[in-house]
């Protein structure tokens, strides 16, 4: 029963169900602030799982917070890792950690990232991010569980929109094969999920039916009920022979009026006042003492950005972005401009979006809003994006035009198997976009953040991968891709504001880098730079180039204004917007004119560098000529929850690490 000591089998304590009611009203106000002081996450799903987690942690659950990799323990495997912060304040609650500490959510370093990483805090069985996963480790625990004659129970909280994800059925099919009575998967049926009603977006009713298919015992009971929730648990631990599935049904955003049943509260935090006004709501602003909390976060930020700076390379001055009175830049995510693209051609009736349950934010949705007569051409897929990804392919072997996207991690890696065979292999014309690429859904986290992708994508035969550098040049280059290029296409844009450095002039041409110089100092950061075409560029004999895709053409420009400045180096920045068919003529001219490269990705390094440095080592015409070339990327590791300008940092991405790497190699060119 409940919290227990390991050594001496003896309950640490024990709930009333009147105490675990209490402290799941409790555990949602420290939900609250936590999410407050994060600035992002998800407040609706944490809500409406509370009473589970209070019921779990603190009642059902065997653990023991002093000892949380005891054998015996009962496991508890989160498959809806955004539901993070619920999980942080049981963790806390049951004593596995400080509740203090877990203010330090989504920040730079913590314990607590955006999606639980088990090798960063003791108490979480296992690491998780991307849906519908979990329910499969569970099957791998509870099987191992039996081969060693363990009798503790393996507990998976699931999410209904998270149904979809046809992995969640492979598993409820091999738990019920192998009857694993020591499986009580948990869904959280809030009937919401991003982009709106479970039912409108992909219908996953009748759940009960379709578990007791596949071999399940099935508890259906009201999931924001302490009472019926630990009586199902109770009952749930005594059934032989077969997995159990409870449906909790709650409501999305419980316990905050204005939160309550509204999507819009998904992935949104409360502002300082909505906290505020929700503590009050619950009767907790005398209980929890929220700026003491929030100054804890605070000051664990303040700690990190000292820490950040103290690594950075430094210069004469502070060159970053819009530091100082000249040099300004406006910033907007180049995502919007692959929305205002579907907006502005979708009217092509061939077209189909495919919407995957993240519509909103990475702007497919711009398709259709506003425009009824488009609405039968929408078609939501639910959050099954390798199901997804193949229907594209049927689409688009009947003449469609079809476009679907997702976070690109999910949109590249989740489904890389349909891509290459349903996609690739038959050279559909489907359009790929992976959004939110790169660092820039930072305090997500790693599991979000798409640091591989365009290895994959690139790697594939047939496939054009397009990384535009601002929301600019994405619309240009979602403008050709639509409705001119055919074939399988893969673009790839961010989710956080990034510089704009192009304007609707800048020539865009598939296949063919731009050339950009640094002509002069002024009051707008773009127009200090030259961008044509490199096919019509004449050489200047710079010092040195740079060879830059997506984010980090505005990130290159600037290390070229740095170089200049405080060195006195031209350098000739190199935009490849266009990865897959790379212009091979445009690189080896910059190798051949300058003598020095360097490769600039927001990617684990090789995406761009391999292709490079393949490029140079084929070309007969550098044989024997002095070349020496840096990579500026991702060092072979994953990132980190913090925001995307500080992942910059430190992933080492930044215009003052090429700049650096500049001066490295600027010292060997001289020798
Ligand atoms: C594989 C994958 N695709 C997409 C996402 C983005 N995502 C995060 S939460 C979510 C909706 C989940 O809905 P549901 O399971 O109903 O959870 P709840 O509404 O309770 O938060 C989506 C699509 C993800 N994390 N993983």
């Amino acid at each position: 029963m409940a919290l227990k000591d390991s050594t001496t089998g003896k309950v640490i304590r024990d709930y009333s169900i009147e105490q675990l009611k209490d402290a799941a009203n409790m555990m949602r106000g420290y939900d609250l602030v936590e999410l407050c002081a994060a600035g992002s996450g998800h407040s609706g799903g944490t809500l409406s799982i509370m009473d589970i987690v209070a019921a779990l942690y603190l009642h059902v659950a065997q653990h023991d917070p002093k000892n949380p990799n005891w054998p015996d323990r009962d496991r508890i495997i989160w498959s809806a890792g955004h539901k993070a912060p619920a999980l942080y304040v049981g963790l806390g609650y049951a004593g596995f950690c400080d509740i203090n500490d877990v203010m330090t959510l989504r920040k730079l370093h913590s314990q607590f990232q955006g999606h639980p990483h088990w090798l960063k805090l003791p108490g979480v069985e296992v690491s998780s991010g991307s849906l519908g996963q979990g329910l499969s480790i569970s099957v791998g625990m509870a099987l191992a569980a039996r081969l060693d004659g363990k009798k503790h129970k393996i507990f998976c909280l699931m999410g209904d929109g998270e149904q979809q994800e046809g992995q969640v059925w492979e598993a409820a099919m091999e738990a019920g094969h192998y009857k694993l009575d020591n499986i009580i998967a948990v869904i959280d049926v809030n009937r919401l999920q991003i982009d709106g009603w479970v039912k409108d977006v992909m219908q996953v009713e009748p759940l009960d039916a379709k578990y007791a298919s596949f071999g399940w015992e099935v508890l259906r009971v009201d999931g924001n009920d302490m009472k019926q929730l630990v009586e199902a648990f109770d009952k749930a631990k005594k059934v032989v022979g077969k997995p159990v599935v409870i449906l909790a049904d709650t409501i999305k955003g419980k316990g905050v009026s204005f939160m309550e049943n509204v999507a819009g509260w998904h992935g949104k935090p409360p502002s300082r006042e909505e906290l505020d006004a929700s503590l009050k709501e619950m009767g907790l602003t005398e209980r929890i003492p929220v700026q003491k909390l929030l100054d804890h976060a605070k000051n664990y930020q303040a700690e990190q950005d000292r820490e950040l700076e103290a690594k950075m390379p430094k210069f004469s001055r502070d060159f970053w972005w819009n530091a100082g009175d000249d040099m300004k830049v406006k910033m907007e995510p180049t995502r919007k401009g692959f929305g205002k693209s579907l907006a502005e051609n979708g009217g092509d009736e061939r077209i189909v979006c495919l919407g995957l349950d993240i519509s909103g934010s990475i702007t497919i949705s711009d398709f259709y809003v506003g425009k009824p007569e488009r609405a039968k051409r929408w078609i939501s897929m639910g959050i099954a994006e390798q199901s997804a990804t193949s229907a594209a392919a049927g689409f688009a072997r009947e003449g469609k035009l079809p476009v679907l996207g997702s976070y690109a991690t999910f949109m590249s890696a989740r489904n890389l198997d349909q891509i290459r065979v349903s996609i690739c292999y038959g050279n559909f014309n489907v359009l790929i976009a992976g959004a939110h690429g790169g660092v820039s859904v930072g305090p997500d986290g790693a599991t979000h953040q798409a640091l591989e992708d365009l290895f994959a994508m690139q790697g594939l035969p047939n496939m054009s991968v397009v990384v535009p550098c601002d929301i600019e040049e994405t619309r240009k280059a979602t403008d050709y891709l639509l409705l001119q290029h055919v074939g399988p296409k893969y673009i790839r844009f961010a989710r956080e504001a990034t510089p704009i450095v192009t304007n609707q002039e800048t020539p865009f041409v598939f296949g063919k880098a731009n050339v950009i110089r640094l002509r002069k100092e002024a009051a707008n950061f773009a127009e200090a730079f030259e961008i044509r075409l490199a096919s019509g560029y004449k050489n200047e004999s710079e010092d040195l180039s740079i060879i830059a895709c997506g984010p980090m053409v505005p990130e290159a420009m600037r290390a070229a204004r740095i170089l200049k400045q405080d060195f006195g180096y031209e350098t000739r920045v190199l935009n490849l917007h266009t990865l897959k068919p790379i212009d091979a003529e445009a690189v080896i001219r910059a190798a051949a004119d300058t003598g020095v490269v360097i490769t600039a990705e927001e990617h684990q390094i090789g995406a761009l560098a391999w292709r490079v440095s393949g490029l140079l080592t084929e070309c007969k015409q550098l044989y024997g000529k002095p070349l020496i070339t840096g990579a500026i990327g991702v060092k072979d590791r994953f990132g980190d929850s913090g925001s995307p300008w500080e992942m910059v940092k430190e992933l080492e991405v930044s215009a003052e690490h090429i700049a650096q790497k500049a001066v490295e190699l600027m010292k060997l060119k001289k020798k």
